[in-house]
Parts: C-alpha cells; sequence; structure tokens
C-alpha cells in the first residue's frame, strides 16, 4: 500500500460542529480578520497547530488515572526523568508546562546583552525568548532550505560555512550556545540529517561551544534519517534518538509536539551548574523541581507519550498521513514546499498568490478564505508572524518564504479529513486571482501575530 491505514481505531469520539459560511464570515470579520481569535468550535478541520493537540492513547489516558500529586517527590516525575534520561540521554532533566519556558529558562541563565545564538531557523517563540534578552537570534539553514521547491533530502540542514562565518564575526565568547531546531519548522517540517548534526557538534565543540537541540519533533526528525540516510535503516528509532542526542550537551523541548500530550515540556542540561541556576529560577516562576508547572498526572502522560512516539507504525502512518495531503494538492499543480515535511504541508503562499506582495500578507489571505468558505483554519508562516524590523526605517523586512501552514494534529484526523482539505484548497486555487490581501491595525510589540488586528485592502 502507498499510504498506510490508520495504525489505530477509534474508541471515544468528539462530535464537531457545523457552522454555515455566513456566519463563518461575520466571525473572521469581528476578529479582526485573525484567526487565533476565532471560536474553535466553529472549526470544521483545525489544522491551526500541531502542538498541545494530539489525541492521547488509552495507556495514557490509564495513566492520568496514576497521577501522584504530591508536592515533592511524585513517583510521576520519576517515571518522566527516567524516561527521558533513556531516550535523550542527557543528565539534568527539568520540567517545565511549555516549550517555551523551557527556553526562557535557558536565555535567562546563559544569555547576556549582545550575545548571539546561531540555528538553522529559530522558531518565533525560541527567536522572541533571544532578543527579549537583547541577544541576536541568527538563522543558518543551507540555501536549499530557504528554497521552497529544492528537493534536497535533509533541507533542515545547517550551513557549515554560515556557522562558522557567524562564530568568526563574533566571536566565540558572545555564543554561549548554538542550536538545531528538528525538524525544522519555519522552513517547512523538514528534517536535519544526522552526517549534519555530528559536524555541527564537532564545530561548536571545537571553539569550546555548547551544542543544544529543539527537540520538539525529535521522533519524526528520526523517522526521516532512518527513511533518507545511508546507514540507518537497520535502526531502531531509539537507536537514532540516542546517537542524535549523544552528540548535543542538552535541549529544550515542548512535549506538545512528540510527547504526545495536551501540555508540558522540558529543559535539559548535562552542565550541573547551568542545571542549578535554571531549577532555581523554575521555584521562582514554574515550581517545584519535581512538577516544574504540571500536574503529576501530566508528567505520568509524557513518560508514556515519549515511549509511544518512537513507535515505527505510528510514525509511518504519521509521515505518510502528512505526505498524502500534499501529494494530493501536488497533483493539482498548487504551490508547496516540497518534499512535504514531517508534521505539517506547507503552501507557498508567494507562488500561490503572486499578485498580493509580503507587506499584504499573501498567506494571510489563503488563511481566511479557508476559514471562510470550509471551516478549516491553518495559519500563515510569513510575513505576519515572522518578518522583522529594519531598525533605522522601521519599515518591515519580509522573511525568505511567505507560507500556510497546515499543522496536522497526531491520532486526530483521518485520510478522509485530509481529502476534504485538499478539495477546499483545490477550489481556492482555482479563484485565486479574487483574493485580496490585508494591513495591519493594531499589533503588539513581540510575537505579534497572536493578537493583531487586520483590515482587507480596498
Ligand atoms: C507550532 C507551535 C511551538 C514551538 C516550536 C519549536 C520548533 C518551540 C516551540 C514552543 C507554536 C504555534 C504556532 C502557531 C500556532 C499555534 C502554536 N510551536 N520550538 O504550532 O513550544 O508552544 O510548547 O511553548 O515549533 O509550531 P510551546
Amino acid at each position: 500500500m502507498r499510504f498506510p491505514a490508520e495504525p489505530f481505531r477509534i474508541k471515544v469520539v468528539e462530535p464537531i460542529k457545523n457552522t454555515t459560511q455566513e456566519e463563518r464570515e461575520r466571525l473572521i470579520r469581528e476578529a479582526g480578520y485573525n484567526i487565533f481569535s476565532i471560536p474553535a468550535e466553529t472549526i470544521y478541520i483545525d489544522l491551526l497547530t500541531d502542538s498541545g493537540t494530539s489525541a492521547m492513547s488509552d495507556n495514557q489516558w490509564a495513566g492520568l488515572m496514576l497521577g501522584d500529586e504530591s508536592y515533592a517527590g511524585s513517583r510521576n516525575y520519576y517515571h518522566f526523568e527516567q524516561t527521558v534520561r533513556e531516550i535523550f540521554g542527557f543528565k539534568n532533566i527539568i520540567p517545565t508546562h511549555q516549550g517555551r519556558v523551557a527556553e526562557n529558562l535557558l536565555f535567562s541563565n546563559i544569555l547576556k546583552e549582545g550575545d548571539v545564538v546561531p540555528n538553522n531557523i529559530h522558531f518565533d517563540t525560541t527567536r522572541a525568548n533571544v532578543e527579549y534578552h537583547k541577544a541576536q537570534a541568527v538563522d543558518c539553514v543551507i540555501d536549499e532550505g530557504l528554497d521552497p521547491e529544492n528537493p534536497h533530502l535533509f533541507k533542515g540542514n545547517m550551513d557549515l560555512n554560515k556557522l562558522e562565518a557567524v562564530i568568526k564575526k563574533y566571536g566565540a565568547d558572545r555564543i554561549p550556545i548554538i542550536m538545531l531546531t528538528i525538524t525544522n519548522n519555519s522552513g517547512g517540517g523538514q528534517p536535519v540529517s544526522m552526517e549534519n548534526i555530528r559536524q555541527v557538534s564537532e564545530l561548536a565543540h571545537r571553539y569550546g561551544i555548547r551544542f543544544f537541540f529543539d527537540a520538539c519533533r525529535f521522533a519524526e526528525n528520526c523517522y526521516f534519517i532512518k527513511e533518507r540516510e545511508e546507514g540507518y535503516a537497520d535502526k531502531s528509532i531509539l537507536e537514532i534518538a540516542k546517537e542524535m542526542f549523544g552528540y548535543a550537551d542538552g535541549c529544550t523541548m515542548s512535549a506538545k509536539k512528540d510527547g504526545l500530550v495536551n501540555i508540558g515540556g522540558f529543559v535539559a542540561v548535562n552542565d550541573d551548574e547551568w542545571a542549578q541556576r535554571i531549577t532555581n529560577m523554575l521555584i521562582l516562576i514554574e515550581g517545584f523541581k519535581t512538577y516544574g508547572g504540571l500536574a503529576g498526572r501530566d508528567l505520568e502522560a509524557i513518560a508514556r507519550g515519549l515511549k509511544e512516539v518512537l513507535d515505527e507504525n505510528y510514525l509511518r502512518f504519521r509521515i505518510n498521513q502528512t505526505r498524502y495531503l500534499g501529494e494530493m494538492l501536488a497533483d493539482q499543480g498548487i504551490p508547496i514546499v516540497k518534499p512535504i515535511g514531517g508534521h505539517a504541508v506547507y503552501l507557498d503562499a508567494r507562488r500561490f498568490l503572486p499578485h498580493i506582495p509580503p507587506e499584504q500578507f499573501p498567506g494571510q489571505a489563503i488563511v481566511v478564505e479557508l476559514y471562510k468558505r470550509a471551516g478549516i483554519r491553518a495559519v500563515e508562516i510569513g510575513s505576519l508572524m515572522m518578518a522583522k524590523k529594519d531598525p533605522e526605517t522601521g519599515k518591515m523586512i519580509p522573511p525568505s518564504l511567505e507560507l500556510v501552514r497546515l499543522a496536522i494534529p497526531r491520532r486526530v484526523y483521518t485520510n478522509m479529513h485530509m481529502q476534504y482539505v485538499a478539495e477546499a484548497i483545490t477550489e481556492i486555487y482555482h479563484e485565486r486571482e479574487k483574493l485580496k490581501g490585508f494591513e495591519i491595525e493594531y499589533e503588539a510589540e513581540f510575537l505579534r501575530h497572536f493578537t493583531a488586528k487586520l483590515k482587507p485592502v480596498d
């Protein structure tokens, strides 16, 4: 079979409400054309994010009942710690309630003004957390990773020459860590190869710089390595993960992705002194070190989720469901990022709507139309989310890619739902000249896409 069928059967169902196009047109107008301000109950297929939206297994739900809600020393913490250590191997494991807190705790304790953090491509929360500390977030992904049509199999790879040039330009003492985001979300959910991981680790360590992963989608990255990189076809996902993390000094993790849970995360570091500082701050802002802002039962669900996510049958379906949606769109000539990523299909909004310039947010025009017409929620990852401001002129500098992301929640939708999505997008594509751009009416200083208010351009 070209596309494997769902490797699970459905024990509990959640009905989805029906809305009319008229209702949705009113709601999106009232929401200032911001998809984050739409009541989720009015959405038919929610592809806003794969983060925190997974369906947990019966085994995870059973684990919730075994939650030990002791303030200190909960048995679920020990299970969580042992599981993370087995897969990731790091010495100190500090739970947090989600990924951006892990980032904040790490950066607050290691960055000072004027520092620089290289990454393949920083995700928006990572970039914001670096910049919040008056440090600079520099992206060093390979050029192929910025070309939506380039078929390179590891488009998340770091460009070693760019990386070394950054180290030489700023000096290693201004670079506390080098990061790799696996898979590379902002570049289309693209994997990083083991070879590249090894080389980045080596380069970082040669300059005495620590090497960290942003590990949200590590299992999906491992599956791609197994599928695509020579020498890994016969290795288990766990073996691949162990090798990968063995090259690093720590990681930040949002368990809301490959932890298969609705909330949770952690920061892991080998360095005891860093761990001590981070733990002290954790206690100040999140909670004691054996719960980190989570309930005991949440830690149990993460421990079980991290084991389930390594299952190859699960990963094969997961990666191929995303591919299924992507190929249906590509077959209709719709411009998407290729190869198709792990957790999402990315529409290339520049080529989809060449008549709308980046300043008028072509990606957002597609997002709004998809909701109005079909009740589908996607998210813009383009100028609205990722643009920078020229510090002198205040003018917007658009990112290299204008994308619309269709992120697929884990174990939630069937392949028939994917067909519905493909048909809706195909319809819009056929009438694409009618779509118009947007302008901003209100924006916040950081992470503006979450709260911005927009209006259609006349
Ligand atoms: C997503 C969410 C979160 C994320 C990530 C990487 C590579 C860290 C984090 C932060 C965020 C999002 C975006 C648009 C709509 C809804 C949500 N990514 N690093 O969907 O983790 O959210 O737990 O603080 O992708 O990609 P956390």
